[in-house]
């Protein structure tokens, strides 16, 4: 602690301060404090709320780049605003420390993935401390321990006891350079997310989780967080479990006993069903095919393993397909239709048939066209007949050639009593559908958590006992490493070779590794209790704080890895392990730092390099330019922003701190009433802009802040109060606490100049005095017997019943009444209160 000189001369005071010195000076004395560690005690005994804010843990891929420093400057204003708001605060980092980068790098350098991940996390820790996160440190992880995958490992064993996670063969996506399958999510336009390869299909045997049991719930949650969650989020989840009422109607098949069920939407246009289409990938088409098309089926598989999935759906692509050679019988009319196969039908949703409408389904009209098969309009929307236009009608319309529909108009009506009709014979019935599948989990790569399952010829699949856990990976390196179609692990003989744990034969473990999307799905639970070693968390500690009020990052995982925590969350609630059954309460999505207009990229040379940015302009001033840009969801171009005047605005605000000429403590109560009121105004305004997360707005108002306040300092005799007014001093602290959340080391520095201890994070948060809020007062007369007895100052929006009891309040009106008794008030509301007494 240093205190201020009352009397700086010139000479003593620099001018300017040097952010390098100071960021030094601050990150020791933060390091000695350690004031942001979160105290479970004090939540859990009720001595203080806790609150939990996350922001999304960063993969170890070189050293931290600009996207991380806007989403960690805007998470970090949210956690030191809560702090200062009395919140006992939970802000934990670690590492999602799996993954191919550190794989690919260990086979270009023949050294261990480990190698590079961690020394790139130390990298990356250190750039965070360097950037003044009020991170608690005590709970810091990484999913590449051994210590927290054996957990991971524990909870895919329980998953798969409550039938949660299986293996099927089924056709996956491949990726040919990276020789490792694909969930869908993860083929990206056809191609590899990661590496841009052209992905293929392969029938391969594969985990799978079973996300689809929680279809329901993952879509009924999400009213929950709808109003706390940004909607396209919410509708990103929504389309991608993607709900659909319709029916499941029955066809019989020629030379097949069951019939062949499809999935169809549309049930009220089954008099336009021309021609039936099976998934050509589908074992059903395989059974199904007359022996004369058989070896055009197979030529025609060959074809569509290359195709991936959005390619397939596409409605621009031309249709191919091969006759099965067998036909369906329509359950309503009896006709007989054609059966074909073809890869626009998928065989993993729905059924993997479907009944073909040509007339209004553009992609069945298209693959009529193409074969020459025809068409049948059953809805006259009085438009063009597709029969003629070759252009599917979808919308609503008349019934037409459609039996007991005949005439009628509404749809609903219309699929719900299709939907009757078949109930009644046995051949339909009314279905919810969902987009959503299950999850493949499994990797054929080294550097993720190994799959706790042993294989025995003669036990089948066997658990890894839950003390044997965990099961760690070998020691491979470089060329080890290399994929060969397989899991490198498997090639580790060592490691793969082991007895049953049920009967001591011979077995082999599985030697696949689980997506890193499994990791990321439950840390955030691991950090309530770091170091547990009963289980994945303490259940006393999640007791303790819940799930996370706030969570803060990037929309590119709008998707998958909410989605994929969510159902780890429900799974666990379901097991008994959480009373919560959605992770995140709050979602704040950030936009992302593009520079010229255009994604940073190498091959554009438009990069900015958050080191070389931070030298430059120091810490303070870049998180500042982030933060002040623009809202937080929106993307901020770095071309048009300037770290140069976020330094120079910063300077401004540090001098403020060298001119006060006050005494710590001294009271804020009789400083100038015009500089308090700016002052009170900013607090005031300030708490609702964060509350509502316009982080933007508040660098303004505090800019406004610094102006009013400088200009008060030189202002003497031109209406300013000068220095040593203690207005000058509470402005000053306000400046700094209010940076703090956004430049914690000049805002440090300036708390120290203004003669206060480390460290500004614990000041108290200025009180706002509701008086100063008045924007202008009028003065409001009270008379009493038409005497003028005294004169208030009030806002001019006042209520009458307010001014009335503000006047009666009034010392000067208490004593002129005298304890006389009060007949009557008149109030003319702002300016007048008339006592009869
Ligand atoms: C007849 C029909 C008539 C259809 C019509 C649509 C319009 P959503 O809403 O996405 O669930 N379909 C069903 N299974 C399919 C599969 N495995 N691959 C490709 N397409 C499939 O879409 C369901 C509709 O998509 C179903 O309703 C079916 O075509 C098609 F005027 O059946 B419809
Ligand atoms: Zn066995």
């Amino acid at each position: 602690m240093s205190t201020p000189s009352n009397t700086p001369s010139d000479a003593e005071v620099p001018n300017a301060y040097d952010a390098a010195a100071i960021e030094q000076k601050w990150q020791q004395v933060w390091d000695d404090l350690d004031p942001f560690r979160a105290d479970d005690a004090a939540v859990a005994s009720g001595e203080k709320q806790g609150r939990y804010a996350l922001t999304m843990f960063p993969y170890p891929s070189g050293d931290l780049h600009m996207g991380h420093a806007e989403v960690f400057a805007l998470h970090d204003v949210i956690a030191r605003y809560w702090r200062f708001r009395g919140f006992e605060v939970m802000n934990p980092m670690g590492w999602d420390s799996f993954g191919l980068p550190a794989e690919n790098a260990a086979i270009r350098n023949n050294e261990h993935p480990a190698t590079y991940t961690y020394a790139n996390i130390e990298t990356q820790a250190d750039s965070m401390k360097k950037y003044g996160l009020s991170f608690d440190w005590t709970r810091r992880l990484h999913t590449s321990d051994p210590e927290y995958y054996r957990w991971t490992q524990w909870l895919f064993l329980k998953f798969r006891e409550r039938g949660l996670a299986y293996r099927k063969k089924s056709p996956v996506n491949w990726c040919p350079n990276d020789q490792t399958v694909l969930a869908n999510e993860q083929v990206v336009d056809g191609a590899c997310e990661r590496c841009g390869a052209v992905v293929t299909k392969r029938d391969l045997t594969q985990w799978y989780f079973k996300i689809t049991d929680y279809a329901e719930r993952l879509l009924a949650d999400l009213d929950t967080v709808a109003d706390s969650w940004p909607n396209r989020v919410v509708t990103a989840q929504r389309n991608w479990i993607g709900r659909s009422e319709g029916a499941h109607v029955d066809f019989a098949v020629e030379g097949r006993d069951e019939p062949v069920t499809v999935y169809t939407t549309r049930p009220d246009t089954l008099y336009g069903a021309t021609f039936m289409v099976v998934a050509a990938d589908a074992d059903l088409a395989g059974e199904i095919v007359s022996d004369a098309q058989r070896a055009a089926l197979e030529a025609y598989r060959e074809e569509t393993r290359k195709a991936s999935d959005i390619d397939r759906l596409a409605t621009d692509r031309p249709k191919t397909g091969v006759d099965l050679g067998v036909t369906a019988t329509n359950p309503v009319n009896g006709e007989q239709m054609p059966v074909w196969a073809a890869d626009y039908v998928l065989a993993d949703y729905g059924t993997g048939a479907i009944m073909a409408v040509p007339a209004h389904d553009q992609r069945d009209l298209d693959f009529a066209k193409a074969f020459d098969l025809p068409v049948r309009r059953v809805v006259d929307t009085g438009e063009d007949n597709p029969e003629e236009t070759y252009v599917a009608t979808t919308g609503d319309g008349t019934y037409v050639s459609s039996g007991p529909l005949d005439g009628k108009t509404d749809k609903v009506a219309g699929i719900a009593s299709m939907i009757e009709v078949l109930a009644e014979r046995g051949t339909g019935t009314g279905t919810v559908n969902y987009r959503l599948r299950d999850w493949l989990l499994s990797r054929q790569r080294f550097w993720g958590c190994p799959i706790p399952v042993i294989h025995c010829p003669s036990c089948g699949e066997v658990d890894v006992p839950l003390d044997q856990l965990p099961v760690e990976l070998p020691e491979l390196k470089g060329a080890d490493l290399k994929p060969k179609g397989t899991s490198p692990l498997a090639a580790a003989e060592d490691w793969v070779n082991v007895d049953c744990p049920s009967c001591g034969g011979a077995a082999k473990r599985d030697s696949d590794t689980m997506d890193t999307f499994v990791d990321s799905s439950w840390y955030f639970l691991r950090f309530t209790s770091p170091g547990y070693t009963e289980g994945p968390f303490d259940p006393e500690k999640i007791a303790t704080w819940g799930n996370v009020d706030q969570y803060v990052g990037g929309l590119e995982h709008a998707v998958l890895h909410l989605l994929y925590a969510r159902f780890f969350t429900k799974v666990l609630h379901d097991m008994g392990m959480v009373d919560f059954v959605e992770p995140f309460q709050r979602l704040l999505g950030q936009g992302v730092v593009v520079n010229e207009g255009k994604k940073m990229s190498k091959s554009l040379g438009n990069g900015v390099n958050l080191g070389e940015q931070l030298t430059a302009f120091g810490v303070d001033a870049v998180r500042l330019t982030l933060v002040f840009a623009s809202p937080p969801e929106d993307n901020i171009d770095w071309a048009d922003v300037s770290p140069a005047g976020s330094q120079k605005f910063l300077q401004r605000a540090w001098r403020l701190s060298g001119d006060v000429t006050s005494e710590p403590g001294v009271s804020f109560a009789d400083g100038d009433v015009a500089l308090r009121r700016v002052t009170h105004r900013t607090v005031h305004e300030a708490e609702s802009l964060l509350d509502g997360h316009r982080f933007n707005v508040v660098v303004a108002k505090v800019m406004e802040l610094v102006n009013a306040t400088r200009k008060a300092i030189d202002g003497v005799g031109k209406g300013g109060c000068g220095p040593a007014d203690p207005a000058v001093r509470e402005a000053t602290e306000v400046v700094a606490v209010l940076l703090s959340l956004v430049a914690p080391y000049v805002a440090e520095e300036m708390w120290e100049r203004l003669g206060h201890s480390a460290t500004v994070a614990d000041a108290a948060w200025p009180v706002v005095d509701p008086a100063l809020l008045v924007e202008d007062t009028v003065t409001a007369v009270v008379q009493i017997q038409g005497k003028v007895k005294a004169r208030l100052e009030v806002a001019p929006d006042i209520s009458a019943a307010d001014l009335e009891a503000l006047a009666l309040a009034d010392e000067t009106v208490i004593g002129a009444i005298a304890g006389r008794e009060v007949r009557k008030v008149i109030v003319r509301e702002p300016k007048l209160v008339n006592v009869v007494v």
